[in-house]
């Protein structure tokens, strides 16, 4: 198939593309390096040396004879983004290219306002191109499972079936997003749904939940192609977060009571899950929601799982349970339907010692890297 990744030099689509390539797709990335420039903007880096996207290219180019085209620009560019479309004509566009970090939108209101509007925006301009150049295309969008918040009921898959005053409908499940880039990821799904009712285009609407690990078969198979390893309190997510602190002798920072729960995936399986979508595409006209994580855990249990791998490596760690920057549930209903990917014959890889290990380990190897005063979560919601 002909990919179009969209933020294909960032952390889940750098992988994604040498998956996609290595299985004999054709793939083109577009990236306007944003996630770099954050870095840049917060003082930190990411904890693994990552290689510029042109030596990423060449070393996968050199590797294995494969070529993956590179577009640099912004997908706010309407002029830029639908000549690539045009040209490319995709089967299937994966769209990750957003701000994705929920403290990133909540630093303050411009912040809040650059997230949104990039992502919206950004988003939009897809449909558009899609519309005019490529209406048979397959979008595959990365939504969140934070688009439902926690809510004290069984979550589905997008969709829930409402019985109201002796009426039934379909409906698409009710959303209570976490930040306002959780927000955005809403109205990202509104705008899809109905550019899919409307215009008759087609797309799966994938619910990632948090992502953990950081290497695939393809990425470590040379350093110039090592994925992107995020520990910062802006940037960084549990768990990876949690290794890189057990490494630098940081306390593992759970926030407030840590019963907040999750679904969890391992970048191994998102990069699986993109392909398993891209491969069985939706309908023309209809937008089908996946929740995309293979197993949900409170933050406390994470935490305790690092310290018990760390403690086994000879590395003493201390669970702190500090004061919550977020307003968010702390102890919490959670069951999240996620059968559809299975269905489509996802085989998870469920979080084992050995990833932790290798997370640990590569903290480890990196320790130097790790700013110290970049660790604590400081942007507060309130
Ligand atoms: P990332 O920040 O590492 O990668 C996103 C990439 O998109 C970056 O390379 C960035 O430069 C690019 N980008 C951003 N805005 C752009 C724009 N306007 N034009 C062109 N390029 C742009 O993020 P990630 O962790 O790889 O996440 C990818 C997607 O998956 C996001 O949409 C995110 O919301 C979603 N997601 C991520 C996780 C996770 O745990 N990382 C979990 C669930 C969902
Ligand atoms: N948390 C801690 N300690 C930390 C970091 C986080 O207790 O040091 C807690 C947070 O308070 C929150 C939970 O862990 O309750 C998850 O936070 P996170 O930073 O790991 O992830 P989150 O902000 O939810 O965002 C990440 C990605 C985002 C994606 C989302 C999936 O950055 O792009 O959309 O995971 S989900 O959480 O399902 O919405």
């Amino acid at each position: 198939m002909r990919m179009l990744i969209l933020g294909g030099d960032g952390f889940c689509g750098w992988p994604t593309a040498l998956y996609l390539s290595q299985q004999g797709h054709e793939v083109a990335i577009v990236d306007n390096l944003a996630r770099r420039a954050w870095d840049i903007e917060l003082g930190t880096d990411s904890l693994v040396p990552i290689a510029s996207l042109n030596e990423r290219i060449v070393a996968w180019r050199e590797l294995t004879g494969k070529n993956i085209a590179a577009h640099i620009g912004d997908l706010q560019d309407y002029a830029f983004l639908s000549q690539v479309v045009r040209n490319f004509q995709p089967d299937a566009i994966v769209h990750y290219a957003e701000q994705r970090s929920a403290p990133y939108s909540m630093i303050d209101r411009a912040h809040a306002v650059f997230t949104q509007v990039n992502n919206v925006v950004g988003t939009l301009n897809v449909l558009y191109a899609m519309k005019e150049f490529v209406p048979d295309s397959h979008l595959v969008k990365l939504g969140t499972m934070g688009e439902y918040g926690t809510p004290n009921i069984d979550i589905e898959e997008g969709y829930i079936t409402v019985n109201h005053n002796g009426r039934t409908d379909r409906m698409i499940y009710p959303k209570m997003p976490g930040s306002f880039y959780h927000a955005s990821k809403v109205h990202d799904s509104t705008n899809i749904e109905f550019a899919c009712r409307i215009w008759g285009l087609r797309s799966t609407d994938l619910h990632q939940g948090v992502v953990y690990n950081v290497q695939t078969d393809e990425t470590k198979r040379d350093p110039r192609l090592a994925n992107r390893y995020d520990y910062d309190g802006v940037f960084g997510t549990a768990l990876n977060r949690f290794c890189a602190e057990a490494a630098k002798g940081h306390p593992l920072t759970v926030h407030g009571a840590g019963g907040q729960t999750r679904g969890f995936i391992d970048i191994r399986d998102t990069v699986r899950c993109i392909e398993l979508a891209a491969l069985n595409p939706a309908e023309r006209g209809e937008l089908r929601v996946y929740n995309q994580f293979t197993e949900q855990w409170s933050v406390q249990q994470l935490a305790e799982r690092v310290s018990n791998v760390a403690a086994k490596m000879g590395i003493e760690t201390t669970i702190a349970h500090v004061d919550n920057p977020r307003v968010e549930k702390e102890q919490h209903y959670y069951n999240a339907k996620h059968t559809k990917l299975l269905d489509l014959g996802l085989q998870p890889h469920l979080l084992t010692d050995e990833t932790i290990q290798d997370l640990l380990a590569s903290a480890l190897a990196n320790r130097d890297r790790i700013t110290l005063d970049r660790i604590p979560a400081q942007v507060k919601w309130r």
